[in-house]
């Protein structure tokens, strides 16, 4: 039907031809192009920095400065970044499809770049909470004191992140679930699908008989269940599919 593209292209394209609710579920890899450090593998985070010493309670407990130092630098470079292609297309997209974001990330950058409804399955880095009365600090900017601050109930302020051992937000994951079952296809975006229960999402969706596209630049755990696998750069990808979509659907 479309011979000017490849065969699994033609696949997702059809799918998006016939579709009405679309998933987003994305990881570290699409911000990468907006430089911001995925966690695993070449440059990732955790070739730096243990994570067993910055992300999960009993570090931060242990260790509250060092903790609290390592989230203002993630901050900064949070907060320097812009949303590239990848976000920008996804945002695009709900001109033609009713799209959920479901996300791993911390960075904001999906709401930066105008989609509307996002679930942010591990927190955002530009949120905080006092760990003694759960009083908020949302958005404050701590850029300008790099120190780690005090509640006035005298209570350590920490991100609002998820770490390791922690519940995932009930909401924002029962949303997440809901969003899978109910779509008619889920791209899955830039993740090692090593996290769980994050990686459960796609999962679902797929036992629910969803169409499922992974866009990565390499293998992960998911690919043997996806129905195409596209491996390239999401920033790259993305604006093509809609760019071949609009073509499609717009005549031209
Ligand atoms: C590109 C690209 C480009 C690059 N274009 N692609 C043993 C087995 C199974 C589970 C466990 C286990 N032991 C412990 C667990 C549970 C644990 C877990 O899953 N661990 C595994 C790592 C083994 N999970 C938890 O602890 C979770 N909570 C929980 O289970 O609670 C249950 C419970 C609680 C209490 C009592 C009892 C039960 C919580 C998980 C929280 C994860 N938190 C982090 C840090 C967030 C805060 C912060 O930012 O600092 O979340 S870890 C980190 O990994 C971060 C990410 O969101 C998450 C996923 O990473 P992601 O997004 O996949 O990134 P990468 O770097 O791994 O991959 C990037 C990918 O992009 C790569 O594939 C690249 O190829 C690709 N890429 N550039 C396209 N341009
Ligand atoms: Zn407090």
């Amino acid at each position: 039907m479309f011979y000017f593209i490849d065969m699994q292209r033609e696949k997702i394209l059809e799918k998006l031809l016939s579709s009405k609710k679309i998933v987003f579920f994305t990881g570290a890899g699409i911000s990468a192009e907006s430089g911001i450090p995925t966690f695993r593998g070449e440059g990732g985070l955790w070739k730096k920095f243990k994570p067993e010493e910055l992300a999960n309670f009993n570090a931060f407990i242990k260790n509250p400065e060092l903790v609290w130092e390592w989230y203002q630098y993630r901050r900064k470079i949070v907060k320097n970044a812009e949303p590239n292609l990848g976000h920008k297309t996804i945002a695009l997209m709900q001109k033609y499809f009713d799209v959920t974001v479901v996300t791993q990330n911390v960075d904001n950058l999906h709401i930066r770049a105008g989609s509307n409804l996002v679930h942010e399955l591990h927190g955002n880095i530009e949120k905080n909470y006092c760990i003694k009365c759960k009083k908020r600090y949302d958005y404050v900017d701590f850029n300008d004191d790099d120190k780690i601050s005090k509640c006035e109930c005298g209570g350590l302020i920490r991100p609002d992140v998820v770490w390791f051992g922690e519940m995932l937000p009930q909401v924002q994951f029962s949303n997440s679930e809901n969003a899978a079952k109910n779509c008619d296809m889920i791209f899955v975006v830039g993740t090692s699908f090593l996290v769980y229960p994050a990686a459960d999402i796609p999962i679902k969706a797929k036992i629910s008989g969803k169409f499922l596209v992974e866009i990565n630049l390499e293998e992960t755990e998911l690919t043997r269940f996806a129905d195409v696998s596209l491996f390239g750069s999401a920033g790259i990808i993305l604006p093509q599919l809609l760019i071949e979509f609009e073509k499609i659907k717009l005549n031209v």
